[in-house]
C-alpha cells in the first residue's frame, strides 16, 4: 500500500466519495512528480499498456509517496505473480484488467488478499518497511488494500451478474476501449453505450462501485454524476495533446 498515502483510498471508495484521477504510462517517476503535482485524487499507474518494469514501478510509487498522492497499478494481467509484484512493491491497491468471469474474478482476490480472505505471500520487501513491519502491513493490508478489476468484454457482460457476487472486490471498472473492439468484432447490433449501461444498471443493483475510463473531463462531469470513480485520461494523452497545441499553426 501507499507509505505515505493521506486518506483510506479503499474507505473512500466504498463511501462513494467522487474520485477521479488519470494514468501513468510514461515509464519514468518525473512523470508521477509531474502529474500527482497537480493533485489528483489518485493517481494509476498503468504496466499493461507501457514498458514498466518492476524496478521502474517501485520508484514511480516512491514519486508517488513523497507527493502524498495514493497509487494503484494497472497490472500487466491477471497473473498472481503480477498482482503481489505491485503490491509488494507498494501500491495501494490494483486495477486487473479483461476480467470476465467470476473464477478469474475470484483469482484476483485470491492473490491480492492475505488470509482469511485470500492467499497473498507475506513478503519482506517495501510495503513490509524492509522486515521492519511484517505483521503490521499484513494488517493494514487486511483493512485497506483496494481490489479492482476491469469489465471490457462480451463474456464479462454475460458474466456480470456472478463476477459481482464475488467477494472481495472494491470496484468494477469499465473499459469502454476494449468493450468496443469486441463489440465491433463480435455484435451486429449492440452499441457499446448499451454494453456499458447493462454493466453500470448492474453493478449499481448489486450495490458493487464502479467506474469507468474517460477521454476528457466532460465525460467525466457526466459519470460522475451517476458513478464515483473515474480515471480520466494519462499523462501520454496529456502530452501527446499539448503537444499538438503547442504545434499548431499560429494564427
Ligand atoms: C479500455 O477502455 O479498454 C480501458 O482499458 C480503459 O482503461
Ligand atoms: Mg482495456
Amino acid at each position: 500500500m501507499s507509505l505515505a498515502q493521506l486518506y483510506d483510498l479503499r474507505d473512500a471508495v466504498a463511501k462513494r466519495v467522487p474520485l477521479r484521477g488519470p494514468f501513468v504510462a510514461i515509464p519514468t517517476p518525473v512523470s508521477v512528480e509531474i502529474v500527482a503535482g497537480a493533485k489528483p485524487d489518485f493517481i494509476c499507474i498503468d504496466t499493461e499498456h507501457s514498458p514498466i518494469s518492476d524496478g521502474l514501478l517501485t520508484d514511480m510509487l516512491r514519486a508517488a509517496d513523497v507527493a502524498c498522492i495514493p497509487a494503484i497499478v494497472r497490472v500487466r494481467s491477471n497473473l498472481p505473480q503480477n498482482i503481489s509484484a505491485a503490491l509488494d512493491a507498494g501500491a495501494c491497491g490494483v486495477l486487473v484488467p479483461h476480467i470476465s468471469s467470476a473464477v478469474e474474478a475470484k483469482a484476483v482476490v485470491k492473490a491480492a488478499r492475505f488470509a482469511p480472505h485470500g492467499a497473498r505471500g507475506a513478503g519482506p520487501g517495501r510495503a513490509a518497511s524492509y522486515l521492519r513491519n511484517i505483521s503490521g502491513s499484513i494488517e493494514r493490508a487486511r483493512k485497506e488494500t483496494f481490489v479492482a478489476i476491469q469489465l471490457e468484454t462480451l463474456q464479462a457482460v454475460e458474466n456480470v451478474e456472478e463476477i459481482l457476487a464475488v467477494a472481495g472486490v472494491d470496484l468494477v471498472f469499465i473499459g469502454p476501449g476494449d468493450l468496443g473492439v469486441d463489440a465491433a468484432a463480435h455484435t451486429g447490433d449492440v452499441t457499446v453505450d448499451a454494453l456499458i449501461e447493462r454493466l453500470v444498471s448492474a453493478a449499481q443493483a448489486a450495490d458493487v462501485p464502479v467506474g469507468i475510463f474517460t477521454a476528457d473531463r466532460s465525460a467525466s462531469k457526466r459519470w460522475l454524476a451517476r458513478l464515483s470513480f473515474v480515471i480520466e485520461g494519462s499523462d501520454a494523452l496529456f502530452l501527446t495533446q499539448a503537444s499538438d497545441a503547442a504545434a499548431a499553426a499560429l494564427d
